[in-house]
């Protein structure tokens, strides 16, 4: 297969031999996000839709994961980095309570972490207890959210009303994304219910546009 698409292909197989080769290969004719825009997340589609469609079981998806995220991490230092830009706000970002995936989430923190803002990355499964402590520990400036289940659009709304119950939805805006939420469902159901700012990200790239609005 030529480069693009084995590269794409050892996603959906799930194969790590010889990844690094073929990325370095890769950087050499296209910037380290495009290799990841167009050519692995691509290769992450497929193994959703391979794995609705039930063609493809748990344990491949997780391999296919585990290369995916070997892969960004390889990519990571060789991404432009916007250096006079620095110190633009802190936002704390998180999985949602009950969700494991992270590979969405973690492209959010090195977009943003690029692009001059600081990241205080919690990782998965986080509690809005945890979350909204740590936003008070970093005095964050906006608080993301990640969820890709059904059930985590369920635990982002509960989130939002125990932030305005808690009185910090006015200081907090909130930024959401992950596959199973719809613009309509943030933009109508959810903006109605908290009392602060809430926006929906299409994808990193939508989440520091959004980040950089909220802050300006
Ligand atoms: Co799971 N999984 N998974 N999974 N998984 C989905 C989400 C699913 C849609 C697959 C399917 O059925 N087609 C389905 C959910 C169905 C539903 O809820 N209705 C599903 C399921 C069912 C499950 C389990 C329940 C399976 C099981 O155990 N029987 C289980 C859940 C465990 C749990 O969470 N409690 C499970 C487990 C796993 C793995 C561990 C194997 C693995 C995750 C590994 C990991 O993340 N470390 C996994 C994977 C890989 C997927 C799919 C195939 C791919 C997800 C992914 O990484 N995509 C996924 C299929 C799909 O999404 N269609 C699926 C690439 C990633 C870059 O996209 O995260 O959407 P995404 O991020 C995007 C945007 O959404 C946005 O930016 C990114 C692009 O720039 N974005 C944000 C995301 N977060 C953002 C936050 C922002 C802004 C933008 O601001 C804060």
């Amino acid at each position: 297969l030529p480069l693009f698409e084995r590269l794409e292909r050892r996603i959906v197989d799930g194969e790590r031999e010889g990844l690094e080769a073929d990325l370095l290969a890769a950087l050499e004719s296209r910037p380290a996000l495009e290799i990841i825009n167009d050519t692995l997340l691509a290769g992450m589609k497929t193994v959703g839709e391979l794995f609705g469609s039930g063609q493809m079981q748990l344990p491949f998806v997780l391999a296919s994961a585990e290369v995916m995220k070997a892969a960004v991490a390889f990519l990571e230092p060789h991404m432009e980095k916007a250096e006079d830009d620095q110190g633009k706000g802190t936002i704390v970002l998180a999985t949602v309570k009950g969700d494991v995936h992270d590979i969405g989430k973690n492209l959010v923190d090195i977009i943003l972490t690029n692009n001059g803002y600081t990241v205080v990355n919690l990782g998965i499964k986080q509690p809005i207890s945890t979350i909204l402590s740590a936003a008070q520990e970093h005095r964050a400036d906006a608080v993301g959210m990640s969820g890709l289940l059904v059930k985590s659009t369920v635990v982002m709304k509960e989130n939002l009303q125990e932030m305005n119950g808690r009185g910090v939805a006015k200081e907090l805006p909130v930024l959401l994304g992950g596959a199973a939420l719809t613009r309509s469902y943030v933009e109508n159901d959810l903006s109605e219910v908290y009392e602060g700012r809430v926006d929906y990200a299409r994808d990193a790239f939508e989440g520091l546009r959004l980040m950089d609005a909220t802050m300006a």
